[in-house]
């Protein structure tokens, strides 16, 4: 037997003109009313030398890139009053919550839950498990800790987009092709229409971060659209 559908939604019952936003496949129609800012696992141990994404070998400049766009981005969503949601890859300090299915990788190197140099890999309330200083959430944004790659998994996200009476989410964050990608694609399942950003996302695998934002606008749009922070910033309302 199919489980109880999910609740999607509700259309806009008088639709405001929306702001068209230049994006591949075509302009994104920007409905800011119903639109949150969702700002992906901007957390140290993705972002800083010494953090897991280092220990695993990986060159973070790739991802630091990234910081000053969601910033400015930030800086004008909270100006415009419009709703922001953080996320957090991360895990209970007793690892109930992490799957052999994640934990256990085929390659040698640090795993999550082994210490680090940023206290416990990916665990909650380690110093790695924060969000970088430059996008520490303001009082009243949601923070939302996700044991999966996806944002909706084992998350109450999809309840509080409801609540908010969101049905867009412009997309920023880490990485790219794994927690980005994992949780547009949910979202387009799940009813909400996601604006990725280009300069706002980023992966430690340049060409990976390339083909994974063609995969989201290929085929009219397949998962979503992709835009760069220059053009949506002119379409945020000022306060
Ligand atoms: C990864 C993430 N790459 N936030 N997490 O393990 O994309």
């Amino acid at each position: 037997m199919n489980p109880a559908p999910v609740p999607v939604p509700p259309p806009f019952l008088s639709r405001p003109q929306p702001a068209l936003v230049p994006a591949e496949p075509r302009a994104f129609p920007f409905e800011p009313s119903a639109c949150a800012l969702l700002l992906i696992d901007m957390q140290r141990d993705f972002l800083e030398p010494g953090g897991f994404g280092a220990a695993l070998g990986n060159d973070v400049s790739h991802l630091r890139r990234t910081i000053a766009p969601c910033v400015a981005l930030l800086r004008a969503w909270r100006a415009a009053r419009l709703p922001v949601i953080h996320t957090r890859e991360g895990h209970a300090p007793d690892l109930h919550d992490l799957r052999p299915a994640k934990k256990f990788r085929p390659g040698s190197g640090p795993r999550i839950g082994d210490p680090g140099p940023m206290g416990r890999i990916l665990v909650r309330g380690e110093p790695g498990h924060d969000l970088i200083a430059e996008l520490s959430p303001h009082a009243g944004e949601a923070v939302i800790d996700k044991p999966g790659k996806g944002a909706f998994y084992a998350t109450p996200l999809h309840e509080l987009l409801l609540s908010l009476g969101i049905r867009q989410l412009v997309v920023g964050g880490v990485t790219t092709e794994v927690c980005v990608h994992t949780t547009v694609r949910e979202a387009n399942d799940r009813g909400f229409d996601c604006l990725v950003l280009s300069d706002c996302t980023g992966s430690y695998f340049p060409e990976f971060h390339t083909t994974a934002l063609k995969m989201i606008s290929a085929q009219g749009g397949i998962f979503g659209w992709v835009s760069s922070s220059a053009h949506l910033l002119p379409a945020l309302p000022t306060a």
